[in-house]
Protein backbone atom coordinates (compact mmCIF):
# COMPACT_ATOMS: atom_id res chain seq x y z
CA UNK A 1 0.00 0.00 0.00
CA UNK A 2 3.04 2.39 0.78
CA UNK A 3 4.61 1.83 -2.42
CA UNK A 4 1.97 2.54 -4.60
CA UNK A 5 1.29 5.82 -2.45
CA UNK A 6 4.28 6.74 -2.75
CA UNK A 7 4.38 8.82 -5.71
CA UNK A 8 0.67 10.45 -5.53
CA UNK A 9 1.72 11.02 -1.51
CA UNK A 10 4.70 13.15 -3.09
CA UNK A 11 2.50 14.34 -5.80
CA UNK A 12 0.80 17.55 -4.21
CA UNK A 13 -1.15 18.95 -7.13
CA UNK A 14 -3.04 17.46 -10.09
CA UNK A 15 -5.14 18.78 -12.64
CA UNK A 16 -8.51 17.29 -13.04
CA UNK A 17 -10.87 17.46 -16.64
CA UNK A 18 -14.74 17.43 -16.89
CA UNK A 19 -14.66 16.99 -20.42
CA UNK A 20 -18.27 14.98 -22.64
CA UNK A 21 -21.30 15.50 -24.67
CA UNK A 22 -22.73 18.40 -21.47
CA UNK A 23 -19.22 20.40 -22.81
CA UNK A 24 -21.51 21.25 -25.92
CA UNK A 25 -24.41 22.14 -24.14
CA UNK A 26 -22.43 24.73 -22.42
CA UNK A 27 -24.76 25.62 -19.50
CA UNK A 28 -27.98 26.46 -21.46
CA UNK A 29 -30.67 23.94 -22.78
CA UNK A 30 -32.45 24.54 -25.71
CA UNK A 31 -31.44 28.62 -25.43
CA UNK A 32 -32.17 28.13 -21.88
CA UNK A 33 -29.48 28.72 -18.55
CA UNK A 34 -29.68 25.70 -16.40
CA UNK A 35 -29.21 26.06 -12.73
CA UNK A 36 -26.47 23.80 -11.31
CA UNK A 37 -23.34 22.30 -12.15
CA UNK A 38 -22.98 22.16 -16.29
CA UNK A 39 -22.50 18.32 -16.25
CA UNK A 40 -25.38 17.41 -14.45
CA UNK A 41 -27.33 19.17 -17.73
CA UNK A 42 -28.90 16.09 -18.52
CA UNK A 43 -30.95 15.81 -15.32
CA UNK A 44 -31.42 19.47 -14.28
CA UNK A 45 -33.16 19.83 -17.85
CA UNK A 46 -34.87 16.98 -17.50
CA UNK A 47 -33.65 15.58 -21.33
CA UNK A 48 -34.56 12.29 -21.94
CA UNK A 49 -31.29 10.44 -22.86
CA UNK A 50 -32.03 9.86 -26.61
CA UNK A 51 -33.17 13.59 -27.09
CA UNK A 52 -30.05 14.74 -25.21
CA UNK A 53 -27.81 12.41 -27.67
CA UNK A 54 -29.44 13.84 -30.62
CA UNK A 55 -28.42 17.37 -29.89
CA UNK A 56 -25.41 16.79 -28.11
CA UNK A 57 -23.38 14.67 -30.35
CA UNK A 58 -23.35 17.08 -33.40
CA UNK A 59 -21.43 19.42 -31.25
CA UNK A 60 -19.32 17.23 -29.68
CA UNK A 61 -16.20 17.48 -31.91
CA UNK A 62 -12.52 17.43 -30.34
CA UNK A 63 -9.94 19.13 -32.40
CA UNK A 64 -7.08 17.71 -33.69
CA UNK A 65 -4.10 17.32 -30.74
CA UNK A 66 -6.73 18.70 -27.90
CA UNK A 67 -4.95 16.19 -25.74
CA UNK A 68 -1.40 17.21 -26.50
CA UNK A 69 -2.31 21.16 -25.26
CA UNK A 70 -4.29 19.46 -21.92
CA UNK A 71 -0.84 17.76 -20.99
CA UNK A 72 0.94 20.44 -21.78
CA UNK A 73 -0.52 22.58 -19.90
CA UNK A 74 -0.93 20.31 -17.29
CA UNK A 75 2.74 19.87 -17.23
CA UNK A 76 3.10 24.13 -17.28
CA UNK A 77 1.16 24.41 -14.45
CA UNK A 78 3.47 22.16 -11.87
CA UNK A 79 0.51 19.54 -11.94
CA UNK A 80 1.98 15.76 -11.42
CA UNK A 81 -0.60 14.25 -12.64
CA UNK A 82 -3.86 14.44 -14.89
CA UNK A 83 -7.35 12.55 -14.05
CA UNK A 84 -10.17 12.85 -17.00
CA UNK A 85 -13.67 11.78 -17.11
CA UNK A 86 -13.66 8.74 -19.10
CA UNK A 87 -17.43 8.69 -18.68
CA UNK A 88 -19.57 10.99 -16.71
CA UNK A 89 -23.17 10.52 -15.32
CA UNK A 90 -24.40 11.16 -19.41
CA UNK A 91 -23.05 7.49 -20.38
CA UNK A 92 -21.47 8.53 -22.93
CA UNK A 93 -17.43 6.77 -22.62
CA UNK A 94 -14.86 8.67 -24.05
CA UNK A 95 -12.93 4.99 -24.95
CA UNK A 96 -13.54 2.77 -28.09
CA UNK A 97 -16.08 0.23 -25.61
CA UNK A 98 -17.45 -3.13 -27.27
CA UNK A 99 -20.37 -3.14 -24.76
CA UNK A 100 -21.62 0.27 -25.38
CA UNK A 101 -22.39 2.42 -28.97
CA UNK A 102 -22.86 5.33 -26.62
CA UNK A 103 -19.05 6.06 -26.81
CA UNK A 104 -16.30 8.42 -28.75
CA UNK A 105 -15.18 5.54 -31.22
CA UNK A 106 -18.92 5.48 -32.50
CA UNK A 107 -19.62 8.95 -32.14
CA UNK A 108 -15.72 10.46 -33.71
CA UNK A 109 -14.11 7.10 -34.69
CA UNK A 110 -12.07 7.95 -32.39
CA UNK A 111 -10.50 6.85 -28.63
CA UNK A 112 -9.91 9.79 -26.66
CA UNK A 113 -8.84 7.94 -23.59
CA UNK A 114 -6.05 6.60 -25.71
CA UNK A 115 -5.10 10.02 -26.78
CA UNK A 116 -5.39 11.51 -23.90
CA UNK A 117 -3.26 8.58 -22.02
CA UNK A 118 -1.04 8.84 -24.59
CA UNK A 119 -0.50 12.65 -24.38
CA UNK A 120 0.20 12.63 -20.66
CA UNK A 121 2.26 9.96 -20.20
CA UNK A 122 4.31 11.91 -23.16
CA UNK A 123 4.89 15.01 -20.80
CA UNK A 124 5.70 12.91 -17.79
CA UNK A 125 2.34 12.87 -16.31
CA UNK A 126 0.61 10.11 -14.14
CA UNK A 127 -2.49 9.58 -15.63
CA UNK A 128 -6.00 8.66 -14.05
CA UNK A 129 -9.55 7.96 -15.06
CA UNK A 130 -12.82 9.32 -13.57
CA UNK A 131 -15.45 7.21 -13.86
CA UNK A 132 -18.55 7.47 -12.78
CA UNK A 133 -20.50 4.52 -11.62
CA UNK A 134 -24.38 6.16 -12.35
CA UNK A 135 -24.88 5.74 -15.95
CA UNK A 136 -28.23 7.65 -16.96
CA UNK A 137 -28.13 6.59 -20.32
CA UNK A 138 -27.78 2.69 -19.95
CA UNK A 139 -30.99 1.10 -20.01
CA UNK A 140 -30.69 -0.77 -17.06
CA UNK A 141 -29.14 2.00 -14.58
CA UNK A 142 -31.55 1.21 -11.90
CA UNK A 143 -31.36 5.37 -10.60
CA UNK A 144 -32.15 6.85 -13.26
CA UNK A 145 -34.81 9.74 -12.39
CA UNK A 146 -32.97 12.15 -10.57
CA UNK A 147 -35.63 12.28 -7.72
CA UNK A 148 -34.85 8.45 -7.09
CA UNK A 149 -31.21 8.95 -7.27
CA UNK A 150 -31.03 8.69 -3.23
CA UNK A 151 -33.38 5.57 -3.30
CA UNK A 152 -32.69 2.44 -3.90
CA UNK A 153 -35.40 0.70 -6.22
CA UNK A 154 -38.40 0.30 -5.14
CA UNK A 155 -39.13 3.52 -4.37
CA UNK A 156 -42.86 5.31 -3.81
CA UNK A 157 -42.38 7.45 -6.48
CA UNK A 158 -42.23 4.11 -8.74
CA UNK A 159 -45.66 4.63 -8.79
CA UNK A 160 -45.90 8.10 -10.26
CA UNK A 161 -43.92 7.01 -12.96
CA UNK A 162 -41.03 8.71 -14.82
CA UNK A 163 -42.01 11.51 -17.09
CA UNK A 164 -39.33 11.59 -19.14
CA UNK A 165 -39.15 8.06 -19.58
CA UNK A 166 -42.33 6.16 -19.12
CA UNK A 167 -40.63 2.49 -19.51
CA UNK A 168 -37.85 2.71 -17.47
CA UNK A 169 -38.95 0.99 -14.27
CA UNK A 170 -39.15 -2.18 -16.16
CA UNK A 171 -35.63 -1.96 -17.84
CA UNK A 172 -34.16 -0.94 -14.73
CA UNK A 173 -31.97 -4.37 -13.53
CA UNK A 174 -28.90 -4.00 -11.14
CA UNK A 175 -27.39 -7.57 -12.06
CA UNK A 176 -27.38 -5.94 -15.86
CA UNK A 177 -26.32 -2.69 -14.81
CA UNK A 178 -23.62 -4.22 -12.65
CA UNK A 179 -22.22 -6.65 -15.12
CA UNK A 180 -21.90 -3.56 -17.84
CA UNK A 181 -19.62 -1.67 -15.62
CA UNK A 182 -17.70 -4.41 -14.79
CA UNK A 183 -17.00 -4.94 -18.19
CA UNK A 184 -16.66 -1.42 -19.69
CA UNK A 185 -14.44 -1.02 -16.41
CA UNK A 186 -12.30 -4.02 -17.84
CA UNK A 187 -11.71 -2.51 -21.24
CA UNK A 188 -9.97 0.92 -19.29
CA UNK A 189 -7.45 -1.18 -16.90
CA UNK A 190 -6.74 -3.78 -19.62
CA UNK A 191 -6.30 -1.38 -22.83
CA UNK A 192 -4.47 1.64 -21.95
CA UNK A 193 -1.19 0.37 -20.85
CA UNK A 194 -0.83 1.66 -16.67
CA UNK A 195 -3.18 3.95 -15.81
CA UNK A 196 -2.32 5.49 -12.16
CA UNK A 197 -5.88 6.22 -10.53
CA UNK A 198 -8.95 5.03 -10.60
CA UNK A 199 -11.36 8.02 -9.69
CA UNK A 200 -15.03 6.71 -9.02
CA UNK A 201 -18.14 9.01 -8.59
CA UNK A 202 -19.82 8.13 -7.01
CA UNK A 203 -22.45 6.03 -4.55
CA UNK A 204 -25.07 7.77 -3.26
CA UNK A 205 -26.73 7.17 0.25
CA UNK A 206 -28.74 4.34 -0.77
CA UNK A 207 -26.26 2.85 -3.52
CA UNK A 208 -23.03 2.45 -1.34
CA UNK A 209 -21.53 -0.73 0.11
CA UNK A 210 -22.19 -3.40 -2.22
CA UNK A 211 -24.20 -1.99 -4.33
CA UNK A 212 -22.06 -2.36 -7.80
CA UNK A 213 -20.00 -5.14 -6.56
CA UNK A 214 -17.06 -2.92 -5.54
CA UNK A 215 -14.80 -5.42 -3.57
CA UNK A 216 -15.69 -7.82 -6.83
CA UNK A 217 -14.84 -4.88 -9.26
CA UNK A 218 -12.02 -3.34 -7.46
CA UNK A 219 -10.01 -6.49 -7.29
CA UNK A 220 -10.52 -6.82 -11.21
CA UNK A 221 -8.89 -3.38 -11.26
CA UNK A 222 -6.50 -4.25 -8.87
CA UNK A 223 -5.31 -7.30 -10.74
CA UNK A 224 -5.15 -5.99 -14.18
CA UNK A 225 -3.38 -2.96 -12.45
CA UNK A 226 -1.24 -3.73 -9.25
CA UNK A 227 -0.13 -0.21 -8.35
CA UNK A 228 -3.48 1.88 -9.01
CA UNK A 229 -4.41 4.09 -6.54
CA UNK A 230 -8.19 4.00 -6.15
CA UNK A 231 -10.76 7.18 -3.93
CA UNK A 232 -13.06 5.48 -2.27
CA UNK A 233 -16.43 7.12 -4.06
CA UNK A 234 -17.48 3.27 -5.02
CA UNK A 235 -18.04 2.13 -1.48
CA UNK A 236 -19.08 4.73 0.39
CA UNK A 237 -21.70 7.84 -0.06
CA UNK A 238 -20.12 10.97 0.84
CA UNK A 239 -21.92 12.88 3.49
CA UNK A 240 -24.04 16.32 2.26
CA UNK A 241 -24.74 17.51 5.34
CA UNK A 242 -20.68 17.52 6.69
CA UNK A 243 -18.20 18.33 3.92
CA UNK A 244 -15.50 16.24 5.54
CA UNK A 245 -18.18 13.16 5.85
CA UNK A 246 -16.20 11.18 3.52
CA UNK A 247 -13.21 11.64 5.88
CA UNK A 248 -15.13 10.08 8.44
CA UNK A 249 -16.82 7.64 6.62
CA UNK A 250 -13.03 5.87 5.16
CA UNK A 251 -12.45 2.35 4.77
CA UNK A 252 -9.08 1.63 3.95
CA UNK A 253 -10.43 -1.96 2.45
CA UNK A 254 -12.23 0.34 -0.48
CA UNK A 255 -10.10 2.91 -1.26
CA UNK A 256 -6.54 3.89 -1.04
CA UNK A 257 -7.49 7.84 -0.40
CA UNK A 258 -10.43 10.41 0.19
CA UNK A 259 -11.79 12.71 -2.10
CA UNK A 260 -14.27 15.51 0.32
CA UNK A 261 -15.52 18.23 -1.88
CA UNK A 262 -15.48 21.32 -0.11
CA UNK A 263 -12.58 20.51 1.73
CA UNK A 264 -10.99 24.21 1.71
CA UNK A 265 -10.26 25.38 3.97
CA UNK A 266 -8.69 22.31 4.80
CA UNK A 267 -8.81 20.09 8.10
CA UNK A 268 -7.49 16.61 6.64
CA UNK A 269 -7.58 14.02 8.72
CA UNK A 270 -3.73 12.28 10.03
CA UNK A 271 -3.21 8.09 9.07
CA UNK A 272 -5.79 8.97 5.82
CA UNK A 273 -4.81 10.43 2.55
CA UNK A 274 -6.92 12.50 1.07
CA UNK A 275 -7.45 14.94 -2.00
CA UNK A 276 -9.89 18.15 -2.10
CA UNK A 277 -10.91 18.44 -5.70
CA UNK A 278 -12.01 21.98 -7.04
CA UNK A 279 -13.36 24.27 -9.65
CA UNK A 280 -11.79 27.60 -10.68
CA UNK A 281 -15.24 28.53 -11.07
CA UNK A 282 -18.67 26.94 -9.74
CA UNK A 283 -19.02 24.12 -12.72
CA UNK A 284 -17.31 21.27 -13.21
CA UNK A 285 -18.66 21.05 -16.76
CA UNK A 286 -17.67 23.53 -19.35
CA UNK A 287 -20.32 26.33 -19.11
CA UNK A 288 -20.20 29.69 -21.17
CA UNK A 289 -22.83 31.27 -18.26
CA UNK A 290 -20.17 30.92 -15.47
CA UNK A 291 -17.81 34.02 -15.53
CA UNK A 292 -17.15 33.92 -11.65
CA UNK A 293 -13.52 32.52 -11.75
CA UNK A 294 -11.31 32.44 -8.43
CA UNK A 295 -8.25 34.16 -8.62
CA UNK A 296 -4.51 33.15 -9.16
CA UNK A 297 -3.70 34.03 -5.51
CA UNK A 298 -6.97 32.61 -4.11
CA UNK A 299 -5.79 29.34 -5.93
CA UNK A 300 -2.06 29.45 -4.76
CA UNK A 301 -3.42 29.71 -1.06
CA UNK A 302 -5.57 26.67 -1.43
CA UNK A 303 -3.11 24.48 -2.77
CA UNK A 304 -0.81 25.81 -0.22
CA UNK A 305 -3.45 25.18 2.44
CA UNK A 306 -4.02 21.49 1.00
CA UNK A 307 -0.48 20.49 1.01
CA UNK A 308 0.59 22.02 4.32
CA UNK A 309 -2.50 19.82 5.89
CA UNK A 310 -0.83 16.83 4.15
CA UNK A 311 -3.49 16.49 1.43
CA UNK A 312 -3.75 17.00 -2.18
CA UNK A 313 -5.48 19.30 -4.64
CA UNK A 314 -6.95 18.41 -7.50
CA UNK A 315 -7.67 21.35 -9.49
CA UNK A 316 -10.76 22.02 -12.51
CA UNK A 317 -10.61 22.62 -16.05
CA UNK A 318 -13.95 21.91 -18.08
CA UNK A 319 -13.01 21.91 -21.72
CA UNK A 320 -15.37 23.10 -24.52
CA UNK A 321 -17.00 20.11 -26.95
CA UNK A 322 -14.16 20.68 -29.01
CA UNK A 323 -11.38 20.13 -26.49
CA UNK A 324 -10.24 24.07 -25.89
CA UNK A 325 -9.33 25.28 -22.62
CA UNK A 326 -11.15 28.23 -21.11
CA UNK A 327 -8.79 31.26 -21.29
CA UNK A 328 -9.63 32.07 -18.08
CA UNK A 329 -8.27 28.62 -17.14
CA UNK A 330 -5.25 28.81 -18.90
CA UNK A 331 -4.34 31.99 -17.41
CA UNK A 332 -4.52 30.54 -14.09
CA UNK A 333 -2.56 27.77 -14.15
CA UNK A 334 0.32 29.64 -16.21
CA UNK A 335 0.32 31.21 -13.48
CA UNK A 336 0.24 28.88 -10.84
CA UNK A 337 2.73 27.27 -12.43
CA UNK A 338 5.07 30.30 -12.12
CA UNK A 339 4.27 30.83 -8.64
CA UNK A 340 5.55 26.81 -8.08
CA UNK A 341 8.61 27.95 -10.04
CA UNK A 342 9.61 30.19 -7.83
CA UNK A 343 8.67 28.54 -4.36
CA UNK A 344 7.84 25.38 -5.13
CA UNK A 345 10.29 22.18 -4.40
CA UNK A 346 11.23 21.15 -7.73
C1 LIG B 1 -19.83 14.56 -8.22
C2 LIG B 1 -20.47 14.72 -9.60
O1 LIG B 1 -21.86 14.56 -9.51
C3 LIG B 1 -20.10 16.06 -10.17
O2 LIG B 1 -20.67 16.24 -11.44
C4 LIG B 1 -18.59 16.18 -10.26
O3 LIG B 1 -18.09 15.19 -11.16
C5 LIG B 1 -17.97 15.99 -8.87
C6 LIG B 1 -16.48 15.97 -8.91
O4 LIG B 1 -18.43 14.77 -8.29
O5 LIG B 1 -20.46 15.50 -7.37
C7 LIG B 1 -20.57 15.36 -6.03
C8 LIG B 1 -20.61 14.17 -5.36
C9 LIG B 1 -20.75 14.16 -3.99
C10 LIG B 1 -20.82 15.37 -3.29
C11 LIG B 1 -20.77 16.56 -3.95
C12 LIG B 1 -20.65 16.55 -5.33
N1 LIG B 1 -20.94 15.39 -1.88
O6 LIG B 1 -21.23 14.39 -1.23
O7 LIG B 1 -20.73 16.46 -1.26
Amino acid sequence: FDARMRWWREARFGLFVHWGLYSGAAGRWNGQPMQGTAEWIERTAHVPTAEYARQMLPLFKPKPGFARQWARLAKQSGARYLVFTSKHHEGFALHDSAVSDFDAKDATGRDLVREIVQAARAEGLKVGLYHSVIDWHHPAYPYRDFARLEHPLPHPLEKAGDKEDPDYAKRADLKAYQDFLHAQVRELVEHYGPIDVLWWDYSNPGAEGETWRASELMAMVRKAQPGIVMNNRLYRSLGYDDPQGSLQWFDRAHGDFTTPEQAIPARGVAGVDWEACMTMNGTWGYSALDTKWKSTRELVRDLADTASKGGNLLLNIGPMADGTVPPASVQRLREIGAWLKRNGDS
